[in-house]
């Protein structure tokens, strides 16, 4: 598992090299929009529960075929595998955009899980789905003007928007 820092480290030293002036300018942004990124992760975090549920909830409402019988989250036992499973990617998500980095997400969670939805006969397409749901939701609280001073934030809501992206391709 790697941080902003830790990656950008790792990349310098496998050159021998130091931080370059755009390594340092980089990272030196990441340390005075930190606010930001701990404010991301909180808006996300405590409202996580909400997150899933509703986008599980509109997924089943666009793709019924999925809670009928025969369906892959068919019987509670199946739906409840479902609702954990957004839930564990939603809380990667945080960990990633906490870290500034994908590899928590890549290494822990992403990693086999296309293999692992194909051995379930899980449609990964529609976990994509899914993901992108929490993605509308998640960028929906970044971008909540009430309780914040207003400032900018483009580069941190593409950034949370690259997590999201990152783990429905990786399975859909
Ligand atoms: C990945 N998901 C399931 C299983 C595993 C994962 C390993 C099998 C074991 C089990 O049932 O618990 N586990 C999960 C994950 C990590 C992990 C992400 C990362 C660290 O360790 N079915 C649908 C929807 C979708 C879904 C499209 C959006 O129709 C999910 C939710 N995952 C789903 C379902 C099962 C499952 C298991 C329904 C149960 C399938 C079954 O038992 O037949």
């Amino acid at each position: 598992v790697l941080d902003a820092f830790a990656k950008v480290i790792t990349q310098a030293d496998a050159r021998g090299e130091y931080l370059s002036a755009a390594q340092l300018d980089a990272l030196s942004a990441l340390v005075k929009d930190g606010n930001k990124r701990a404010d991301t992760v909180n808006r996300i975090t405590s409202n996580s529960s909400a997150i899933v549920a509703n986008a599980a909830r509109a997924l089943f409402a666009e793709q019924p075929q999925l809670i009928a019988p025969g369906g892959n989250a068919y019987t509670s036992r199946r739906n409840a595998a479902c609702l954990r499973d957004m839930e564990i990617i939603l809380r990667y998500v945080t960990y990633a955009i906490f870290a500034g980095d994908a590899s928590v997400l890549d290494d822990r969670c992403l990693n086999g899980l296309r293999e692992t939805y194909l051995a379930l006969g899980t449609p990964g397409a529609s976990v994509a789905v899914g993901v992108q749901k929490m993605k509308d939701a998640a960028l929906a609280l970044v971008n909540d003007p009430n309780g914040i001073t207003r400032g900018d934030c483009s580069a941190i809501s593409s950034e949370v928007a690259s997590y999201f992206d990152r783990a429905a391709a990786a399975v859909g």
